[in-house]
């Protein structure tokens, strides 16, 4: 273990988080004692850094809180409840567990998130021990949806495309659950389990992570080309499986990608994951394993804003990083090998699956799951859910699969889609079914600008100047986020909006539509009638000019409104 390990953070510079981590005894703190106090809704800002390593955030409704303050109350608090499914597969069970906690502890709709997770908002202080409870006795976890830990592993959502597919979904659990952290906090806290052993005396131990786990976030996605739809190169870690004739031979590994940045600070930037190399299946969880300790080791503790492991990499080189990690493995990565990209998104509707079970996948809006007038989006699911013999699983485009549907079963689950209306997106534009936002307001405490709540109302301005154009049906992806943290990741897209203040975006252009590119600054700052001023014309002349076959993102390149950009460190030059 190197020197930047700081399993004793008095010795070296370190972020208070660092020191939070070290006295949290593995992620206990106080948190027992903050959720029984029943003076406030808050728990202690410790408290709520450990938190994370839970899987919920505290948060306050953004929408009340200036109204709040006016009358002198505290905000109002609630807490967002995050729960980790890796690869996003769950069962009919597990997703009436959670339409019942988000009817009976939340605000009453379930989010599909870009990792495909779900979310639940508002749940007070005093439920949250029951949520997670129930949440647990249907055998999904909360534990490390958030914190400085491997989150989620994603992987292509439809396991059951062909044989390879259904491998790939295996590693991904396999590497998922090797990534687990150990402690028992968790178990203890939530779980009411008995403390069995001291933690102090060093009887318990996170064998990977250590006392102060990573120096930030970390996360792994797996794509089976020729579909990005994990979108891989923002991953810190990627797998692209590599097959051939139905048989999967091993992964190219790819390293350091990430989508956060600040607005205005050039230290920062998103950055797209580089391969090093090819692994066969068999080494996939080591190399994962000894990534996650080079990052571990070597991730700056000091600033967490330049904590990830992008810049650890950037900093220090990938050559560097190549050696660190074949010294740590016994071994050497093969070269990589050949792969394709042909998209990011989702194929939409029904397919059949090398496993003679149809799969229906569903456009949902943002991943927001809720009943609305003219649309019972959440009701219909429920009662699919029911009738339901297969599983679901949640897209790293906050869609919904309802997978595994027997030919017997395919009549009944189809009647029900079609009673409630619930849609695969054929209706609808091509950009809106390749549009991606992130939550924002009123929940998200970094928001800028409000994100899943106004991108359906731009698109549908954006609708009537695809129509004239002719552009209707052709896909081009769009994101939005309500700050540049890249929750959407807004980088990836052929065009993005960042949100910089209420109602003003940065608009970028030129990312690629197989997800393999940055995009662009194109204009800062801008409000609704300048952003359709600006798209306006560029669209119109993308549907005169574009080359047979040339996406949008390609062409705003060609064209000259953005320059290519090749890495993170050019992105904002
Ligand atoms: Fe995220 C923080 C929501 C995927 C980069 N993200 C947050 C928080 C927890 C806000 C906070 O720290 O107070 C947001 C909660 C909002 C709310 O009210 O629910 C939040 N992130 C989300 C979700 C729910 C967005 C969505 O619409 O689906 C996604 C949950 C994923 C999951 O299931 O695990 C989500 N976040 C992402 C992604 C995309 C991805 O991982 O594929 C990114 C960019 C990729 C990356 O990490 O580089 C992302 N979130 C961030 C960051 C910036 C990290 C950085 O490198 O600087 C933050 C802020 C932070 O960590 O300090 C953040
Ligand atoms: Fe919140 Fe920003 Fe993430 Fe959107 S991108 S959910 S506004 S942190």
């Amino acid at each position: 273990m190197s020197d930047n390990n700081l399993l004793s953070p008095n010795s070296a510079p370190h972020s208070d988080v660092e020191d939070i981590k070290k006295r949290s005894d593995y992620l206990r703190g106080t948190l027992e004692e903050s959720l029984k106090d029943r003076i406030t809704g808050s728990i202690s800002e410790d408290d709520n850094r450990l938190m994370k390593f839970h899987g919920s955030y505290m948060q306050d409704d953004r929408d009340v809180r200036n109204e709040r303050s006016k009358q002198k109350l505290e905000p109002a608090y609630q807490f967002m409840v995050r729960v980790r499914a890796a690869g996003g597969v769950v069962s009919p069970e597990q997703w009436l567990m959670m339409d019942r906690i988000a009817q009976r502890h939340a605000n009453g709709t379930i989010r599909l998130t870009t990792r495909q997770s779900f979310q639940l908002h508002g749940v007070i202080k005093w439920n949250m021990k029951t949520v997670i409870q129930e949440v647990n006795e249907e055998l999904l976890s909360t534990l490390a949806a958030c914190g400085d830990v491997n989150r989620n592993v994603m992987c292509n959502p439809n396991p059951y495309q062909s044989e390879v597919h259904e491998q790939v979904n295996e590693w991904a659990q396999k590497v998922s659950r090797h990534l687990e952290p150990h402690t028992r906090a968790y178990h203890e806290i939530w779980l009411d389990e008995e403390k069995v052993a001291d933690s102090r005396d060093g009887e318990e131990q996170e064998p990977i992570y250590g006392a102060v786990y990573l120096p930030r976030k970390f996360k792994i996605g797996i794509a089976v080309p020729p579909a990005n739809e994990v979108d891989v190169f923002s991953q810190d870690l990627g797998f692209i499986a590599i097959h051939e004739e139905g048989r999967l031979l091993g992964f190219n590994v790819a390293v350091g990608g990430g989508m956060g940045m600040t607005h205005g600070d050039s230290k920062t930037y998103p950055q797209v994951a580089r391969t090093i190399g090819f692994v066969t299946p068999e080494q996939i969880v080591d190399v994962a394993e000894k990534t996650v300790t080079i990052q571990r080791d070597y991730g700056d503790r000091a600033v967490r804003k330049h904590a990830r492991f992008k810049y650890t990499i950037d900093d220090r080189g990938i050559e560097w990083f190549i050696e660190e990690l074949q010294q740590r493995l016994g071994w050497k990565l093969q070269e990589t090998r050949s792969y394709h990209f042909e998209h990011n998104g989702d194929r939409y509707g029904w397919v059949k699956g090398s496993n003679n079970k149809w799969h229906y996948t569903l456009f949902i809006q943002n991943g927001r799951v809720k009943d609305e007038e003219g649309y019972l989006l959440m009701s219909g699911l429920r009662e699919i859910a029911k009738a339901h013999t297969g599983d679901f699983r949640l897209t790293p485009n906050q869609n919904l699969i309802i997978g595994g549907v027997t030919a017997q079963k395919k009549k009944k689950i189809a009647q029900l889609i079609e009673t409630y209306g619930l849609t695969d997106g054929a209706a609808y534009s091509a950009l809106r079914r390749n549009s991606m936002a992130c939550v924002a307001f009123p929940t998200c405490g970094l928001a800028m600008a409000e994100s899943e709540r106004y991108l359906p109302t731009l698109i549908d301005k954006l609708e009537a100047v695809l129509d004239e154009a002719g552009l209707r049906d052709d896909e081009i992806v769009i994101r939005m986020t309500g700050c540049p943290n890249g929750c959407a990741r807004p980088a990836l897209a052929e065009i993005s909006f960042i949100g910089k203040a209420p109602g003003k975006y940065n608009l970028y252009l030129g990312g690629g539509f197989a997800g393999q590119r940055l995009n662009k600054l194109y204009r800062e700052n801008i409000g609704e009638t300048e952003i359709l001023a600006e798209l306006g014309p560029i669209l119109n002349r993308y549907a005169r000019e574009r080359e047979d076959g040339e996406h949008f993102g390609d062409f705003c390149i060609r064209a000259g409104y953005v320059k290519e950009v090749r890495s993170g460190l050019d992105f904002h030059d």
